[in-house]
């Protein structure tokens, strides 16, 4: 699948998962930082916190926009067409249990044909001590799952095998780091008093459709939608107000296979033995 307009930086990013490429201005994470404090000076998140937890939609869209604003032109530099959406902070507090552990995000395409990726951009320096992003190399490719809403995390029983094979990124205050939506990934614990704010932005092959999955535990279905990009701005967890940013189109039986440890493990060792970290 052709990503980014490199060779051989979307060779990397298609084997890896994940790709560190470019970096913020100084003026850019400064204007950044006093967009946060415009809204969070006396507010400060008390747990993980993501700006789309927020009912406020003024505040969403200021920050979705201007995100959106310094990123885009990077990613136009690096990828082929893409749409960016999802926009915001990303900010974990001081906290003992602050871990967040391997998880996927969100099937947003159908990922058999199309990408999606995250963006991340810390607004202060990274490390193991104060919540650096975790990823396991490879891991967008070890099964296809569905994910949304309620969906079953398929790699429920896996956690603590998982804690043990990640890698930490650290990284300077404005790299750019760009990963799979699929890709397993987590941030360490901040240990420090400082809050440690980021940014993120998603961004998806232009053209492809949007999808919303919502698991039914009583059915035992996925509901699927198609959607607008702004759908997931508004959707703020609970019901889905049938409005013109989703439509139903059906159910889906949630029947993939588990996989099994012995299969993490080698599928796991061959990635991180083809790994080596590189800044593009
Ligand atoms: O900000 C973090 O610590 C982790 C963010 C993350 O995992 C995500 O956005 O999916």
């Amino acid at each position: 699948m052709h990503i980014l307009k490199d060779p051989d930086q979307n060779n990397y990013l298609w084997n890896n998962g994940f790709i560190i490429l470019d970096c913020l201005e100084e003026s850019e994470v400064f204007l950044l930082k006093k967009l946060y404090l415009k809204w969070h000076k006396d507010n400060k998140p008390k747990a993980f916190y993501k700006s789309y937890f927020s009912n406020n939609i003024n505040y969403k869209e200021e920050v979705e926009q201007e995100i959106t604003r310094i990123i885009q032109p990077k990613i136009s530099n690096y990828f082929l067409p893409s749409e960016p959406y999802g926009g915001m902070f990303v900010v974990k507090p001081k906290g003992k249990n602050g871990h967040l552990p391997p998880h996927q995000d969100w099937s947003f395409v159908s990922e058999k044909i199309h990408w999606s990726l995250n963006m991340w951009c810390p607004l202060d320096d990274v490390n193991e001590q104060n919540g650096n992003m975790q990823m396991l190399p490879g891991s967008h490719r070890f099964m296809q799952t569905i994910r949304g809403f309620n969906t079953k995390d398929q790699y429920s029983r896996q956690k603590e095998m998982l804690n043990n094979l990640m890698v930490n990124v650290p990284m300077k205050k404005g790299e750019i780091i760009f990963f799979f939506h699929g890709i397993i990934h987590g941030s360490t614990k901040n240990l420090n008093e400082q809050d440690r704010v980021s940014i993120g932005l998603s961004l998806k092959q232009k053209n492809a459709t949007t999808y919303f999955h919502y698991y039914n535990e009583v059915t035992k279905d996925v509901y699927v939608y198609q959607t607008q990009l702004d759908f997931y701005k508004n959707f703020t967890g609970g019901k889905i107000k049938s409005s013109d940013q989703s439509k139903y189109i059906g159910k889906t039986a949630f029947d993939f296979a588990s996989i099994t440890d012995n299969e993490i493990k080698n599928k796991a060792k061959m990635a991180l033995d083809g790994f080596g970290f590189k800044r593009f």
